[in-house]
């Protein structure tokens, strides 16, 4: 078969190495050569026999001479590669189609606006605790197709919409989580239908004995979850319901009323912590995790970076770092978990409308906006709460430590992504943590 692979980073070496394995005559594109570690990859797909171009060619041409076309994540679907394949026919499939195809065990993908990296970290530290060999891999970081060839037990894939848009109906996940559906994306899916129909591919080619665990009060996943050809079980982060499972304090509880488990720790706080951990309970013992390896895991998990993450505390003051939160949904599950924040938000913002972050004011004592359009943050805070622009992050940790008083959290969670100052949203949070870091030393100095 003669394949078209855009891209060579991570996705595209690992589809490149896949491909040549099993015999396909390879061809790579890759339209900005030249980034770190790219002569290595580009000297790897060669010599296994790939033909590597550089810059953009004819891609009509390219595309007549192809049988299939695998587009990295990062490649949009209004790509002129993607116009030419779909209208000469030419079937596309993402890595994550691929991967789970050839997978010979069962496979677990998690999607969702957020909380996909930590509910696939949890589902694979529960499996981990059982025995069973789980590593977590897709666009948490490790590319899924790397680890077919290891020994391994159950595959667990965070899947996000750029991959679930190119796949197939080879693409049948054994377990498949849903976990919430809001505006995100917007500007490279085109529209938030696009990114919702992107997102129902997890379980649109499941099969009817496959599962779908899903998020009961998301009004959009409900919706469309209606139509799914696999056994839904359906969760909450509250109270359990008939056919819904929920939390009584920290046990965790089936629809028909039957503990499942208990927490080694108290009850959860967030209500988003507890309906991630809930999702992720219910997937590991879909592949057979035991009830007190998954207590254990939770007991042990360490909250990931940047999602949530107290920094640092001076004068009754604790900053908090959730960097990660890149659209409103995010940061509304982050600043309601608080009783009053300093909120430091704004960045990119993706074409996605800010004003659903009013609807949590009353845990808002004030904002520092941040960013390029700090006027859009200004705009929703406008004649609420007090609103201070902040031109380095320097500024705004600064300003925010200002506003807050004995008690408060000072939150970092834009609701944007970082695009428009730093190169990632970890880089951002980063230089939130120095510089939180810097003015408690100096605050100590003066004490
Ligand atoms: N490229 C082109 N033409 C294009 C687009 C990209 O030639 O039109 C080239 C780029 O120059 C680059 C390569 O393709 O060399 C980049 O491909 P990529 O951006 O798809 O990145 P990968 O390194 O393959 O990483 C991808 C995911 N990247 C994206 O979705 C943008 C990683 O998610 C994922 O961890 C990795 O595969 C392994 O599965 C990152 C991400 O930002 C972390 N994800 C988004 C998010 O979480 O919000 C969805
Ligand atoms: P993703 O991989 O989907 O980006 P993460 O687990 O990295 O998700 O969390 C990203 C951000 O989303 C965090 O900063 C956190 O504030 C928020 N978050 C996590 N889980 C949820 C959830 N279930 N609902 C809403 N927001 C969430």
């Amino acid at each position: 078969m003669r394949v078209l692979i855009i891209g060579l980073r991570a996705t595209g070496a690992a589809v490149a190495e896949f491909c040549a394995a099993r015999g396909d005559a390879v061809t790579v594109v890759e339209e900005r050569p030249g980034q770190p570690g790219y002569e290595l990859r580009r000297a790897r797909a060669v010599a296994l026999g790939a033909q590597v171009i550089e810059g953009e060619p004819d891609w009509d041409a390219l595309v007549a001479s192809t049988d299939l076309l695998v587009p990295s994540p990062g490649v949009r679907p209004a790509h002129p590669v993607m116009v030419a394949a779909r209208s000469q026919r030419i079937s596309i499939r993402g890595d994550l189609d691929l991967a789970v195809e050839a997978a010979t065990v069962p496979v677990v993908v998690v999607t969702g606006t957020n909380g996909k990296s930590t509910v696939t970290t949890l589902i694979s530290a529960m499996l981990e605790q059982s025995g069973l060999r789980a590593p977590a891999v897709g666009n948490i970081g490790r590319v899924a197709l790397e680890v077919l060839g290891e020994a391994i037990d159950v595959l667990v894939v965070e899947a996000s919409s750029f991959q679930l848009h190119t796949v197939t109906p080879t693409f049948a996940p054994d377990v498949a989580v849903l976990l919430n559906i809001a505006e995100d994306h917007l500007d490279w899916h085109g529209s938030f239908d696009a990114y919702v129909a992107a997102k129902a591919n997890v379980f649109a080619y499941q099969d009817p004995h496959a599962m779908l665990i899903a998020n009961a009060d998301d009004p959009v996943v409900a919706r469309i979850v209606g139509g799914a050809p696999a056994q839904v079980a359906r969760f909450t982060p509250d109270a359990p319901r008939p056919g819904v499972v929920g939390w009584r304090e920290s046990t965790l509880v089936d629809g028909a009323g039957v503990d499942i488990l208990t927490l080694a720790t108290p009850t959860i706080a967030a209500p988003h912590e507890r309906a991630n951990l809930g999702a992720a309970a219910m997937a590991a013992m879909a592949v057979h995790a035991t009830p007190s390896a998954i207590v254990r895991a939770q007991s042990e998990f360490v909250r990931l970076h940047h999602r949530t993450e107290p920094v640092g505390q001076a004068v009754g003051v604790t900053f908090v770092d959730d960097s990660k939160a890149t659209n409103p949904h995010a940061a509304i599950a982050a600043i309601r978990g608080f009783d009053q924040v300093v909120l430091l938000a704004g960045g990119d913002s993706k074409g996605i409308d800010l004003g659903l972050l009013a609807t949590v004011s009353d845990h808002v004592r004030a904002v520092v906006a941040i960013g390029d359009t700090p006027e859009q943050i200004e705009r929703v805070f406008e004649g609420v709460r007090p609103v201070r622009r902040a031109s380095t992050m320097r500024d705004a940790v600064r300003t925010a430590s200002e506003l807050a008083v004995s008690g408060d959290v000072v939150l970092l969670s834009p609701a944007c992504a970082s695009f428009d100052w730093y190169a990632s949203y970890a880089e951002r949070g980063e230089d939130f943590r120095r510089e939180v870091a810097a003015l408690i030393q100096e605050h100590e100095d003066r004490t």
